[in-house]
């Protein structure tokens, strides 16, 4: 830790010359946030930070998230100073730049140090969230020797507008994370212009009503800083710190206006700016009494991870953590025996049932899964007998009740996964994946191992009607990369469904599931959901039609087939639970399963929409309206999701 304090502003302004120079060689970029929060990080990394630069993956580090991702040349700047190996000086001129680190926005599985990807506003803070959650269970499970550490956010004022900012602060403020702090950079600006432009609020005062404690700062001040973040860390609950800033800080005629937030500040006002800053070094170049200022930040931190190494080393428990924030399942075997014993029985099941079933086998297999729903724990079936509320009475408990606050939720799980330690899973209907879709979206993007229980997954809900029902969800959640989209057709996919997800250590999943009963159609215990589809019915007849089919529908394409079969019509039922993993097979494998020669028909009651990938000018079955409010099987006569509907079609087309 520096104690010098008039060592202070230079370290400040090195981060203000980085983020400058970084900006204008890369002629785009966000100069203004860097600049203005210049202050506050430097305190912050200088005097409280727990972190070891040559150990960025250390278990009991704090967690430092940008949540105000644009401002990415502070955190750049904080993690080249401060000695951690990347960036490197190289990787900060090529800010922005191809391969380069250095991403527009920070990217964790760029650059150690990037705790979780930031630039969607509000989500870094909903992040944050649930890395303090992590942090507190994980605390009560290994005790203070292990696990002891703080959640520390850079939010700006888009971060506190956003929706889903209402999400994350009513559940830190419920479940009382008071590891949790937050440093607001109030510069009363955003793109537009100044804040009063769009918000009129009373933040304080939200803050405080929903359970946080607020300090007010000059973000300029140095020790009022300090003050407010040593206040902060004394109080019990979550923090919300008010840094009053002027965002450019340093320019001299850009700083305070919205032209400096997203622009390079150019040639003439950077050179104005070096000699406001009395900063005299080339652009790149730190000078040496400066950086070893910087350097010596992490000193304290490389002290308290070897005492925590020594603790870890003599702790009974210690391996159990280190396998758990490795991302490592335990033994499979005993889930594999508790499994075989369902394929010996008929469970005649809606498919959120065989989740519930699968969970109640597997959570106390795998003590790392956490539970949780927003608020429909009964219709999503996610809550387990190992699975006990999760809150300030007990942060071991391994199920989260998150309230309707389904990004909320969703951001939340992402934060434990990134944390490392938990592997999350959360419940909604599908319908409204949508209204957590870029947090969804972002798990993807970040590696994240969080599991969706997404269940009503159709028409097949019933009387809800309409806006219950998913129509594009399924497919819509099938175009984002690295998403594996599961939609089990019995009890014993839904069980493969499961373990595959949980297989998965860096690709998030979503299980869609019925709520309506489905016939068993399996049992063997083969892992045939692995391979993404397969051949549950081989034609008997000579093959004239393949019939592609999802979840709920695979039955209705067993119906089918036997109709076929009955007319001398060989067909064979290709249950597809996951697109993704039947791209990953070879081409001899999909040819063999949906070969050239054949009528394809697809059965899925959502949306057409990109079926025609597999059934090419064959038939795609399915539902292209909204849905309706009727009991299910009138649904699906309706919708012409009968076999006495489809033999009838599939016939025309053989001709
Ligand atoms: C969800 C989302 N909406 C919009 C944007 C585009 N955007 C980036 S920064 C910004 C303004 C943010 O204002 P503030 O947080 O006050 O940052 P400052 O201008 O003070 O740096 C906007 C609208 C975004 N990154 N994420
Ligand atoms: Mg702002």
């Amino acid at each position: 830790m520096t104690s010098d304090p008039t060592a202070l502003a230079p370290m400040a302004n090195a981060i203000r010359a980085l983020a400058m120079d970084a900006v204008q060689a890369a002629e785009s970029g966000h100069p203004g946030m860097p600049m203005g929060m210049a202050d506050v990080a430097t305190v912050l990394w200088s005097r409280f930070l727990k972190f070891d630069p040559t150990a960025p993956k250390w278990a009991d580090r704090d967690r430092f998230v940008l949540s105000a991702g644009h401002g990415s040349m502070l955190l750049y700047a904080l993690l080249h100073l401060s000695g951690y190996q990347q960036p490197t000086m190289d990787d900060i001129r090529n800010f922005r730049q191809l391969n380069s680190p250095c991403a527009g926005h920070p990217e964790n599985f760029l650059l150690p140090g990037v705790e979780c990807t930031t630039g969607p506003l509000g989500q870094g803070f909903a992040m944050a969230v649930g890395m303090a959650m992590a942090e507190r269970h994980l605390n009560a499970q290994f005790g203070d020797d292990l696990v002891d550490h703080r959640t520390w956010v850079v939010a700006g004022d888009g971060c506190l507008m956003e929706g889903i900012n209402h999400e994350a602060v009513g559940l830190a403020g419920t479940l009382g994370l008071g590891r949790l702090v937050v440093l607001w950079d109030n510069n009363k600006i955003t793109i537009d212009g100044d804040t009063s432009l769009s918000t009129s609020e009373d933040i304080l005062a939200r803050y405080r009503a929903s359970g946080w404690h607020t300090e007010d700062c000059d973000g300029h001040d140095f020790a009022d800083i300090e003050r407010a973040i040593a206040a902060a860390m004394a109080d019990d609950r979550p923090s919300l710190i008010s840094c009053r800033t002027v965002i450019g800080k340093g320019a001299p005629n850009k700083q305070g206006g919205h032209n400096v937030h997203g622009a390079p500040l150019g040639k003439d006002e950077i050179a104005a700016a070096r000699e406001y800053l009395g900063w005299t070094a080339a652009p790149f170049e730190i000078p040496a009494d400066i950086l070893s200022h910087w350097r010596a930040t992490g000193d304290a931190g490389r002290d308290l991870r070897a005492e925590w190494e020594g603790r870890l080393a003599a702790n009974p428990q210690g391996t159990e953590l280190m396998r758990r924030m490795a991302g490592e399942l335990p033994s499979g075997e005993e889930a594999g025996l508790a499994f075989g014993e369902w394929l010996g029985k008929t469970q005649n099941i809606a498919s959120r049932k065989a989740s519930e079933l699968a969970l109640e086998v597997l959570t106390p297999l795998v003590p790392e899964m956490v539970g949780g729903s927003a608020d429909l724990t009964g219709s999503n079936n996610t809550k387990t007998k190992a699975t006990t509320p999760f809150g300030p009475a007990d942060y071991a408990g391994r199920y989260v009740y998150y309230g309707i606050r389904e990004f909320g939720m969703a951001a939340a799980m992402n934060g434990m996964a990134l944390h490392g330690g938990i592997i999350p899973y959360g419940g909604t209907f599908l319908v409204f994946a949508d209204y957590c879709r870029n947090a969804i979206r972002m798990s993807a993007l970040q590696h994240a191992r969080v599991i969706y229980v997404l269940t009503h997954d159709s028409i097949g809900l019933g009387e809800d009607g309409p806006t219950h029902q998913p129509i594009e969800t399924v497919m819509s959640l099938r175009m984002i990369p690295n998403l594996q989209v599961f939609r089990p057709a019995d009890a014993v996919e839904t069980a493969e469904c499961w373990n595959l997800a949980l297989a998965s250590p860096t690709t998030p999943s979503v299980l869609a599931l019925t709520r309506q009963n489905l016939p068993q159609l399996r049992h063997d215990g083969a892992m045939l959901s692995a391979q993404g589809a397969y051949r549950l019915v081989a034609a008997s007849a000579a093959r004239k039609v393949v019939l592609l089919a999802t979840g709920s529908e695979v039955s209705i394409a067993v119906d089918v087939a036997k109709a076929l079969e009955d007319k001398g019509i060989g067909a064979d039922v290709v249950s597809m639970p996951s697109w993704e993993l039947f791209e990953a097979q070879d081409e001899a494998y999909k040819a063999d399963l949906i070969p050239a020669d054949v009528l394809k028909v697809s059965i899925e009651a959502g949306t057409t929409f990109g079926w025609q990938k597999y059934v090419g000018d064959g038939l795609a079955i399915g539902i292209d309206s909204f849905g309706a409010s009727a009991p299910a099987p009138v649904l699906y006569d309706h919708f012409g999701l009968t076999a006495a509907k489809i033999v009838p079609q599939v016939l025309e087309r053989l001709g």
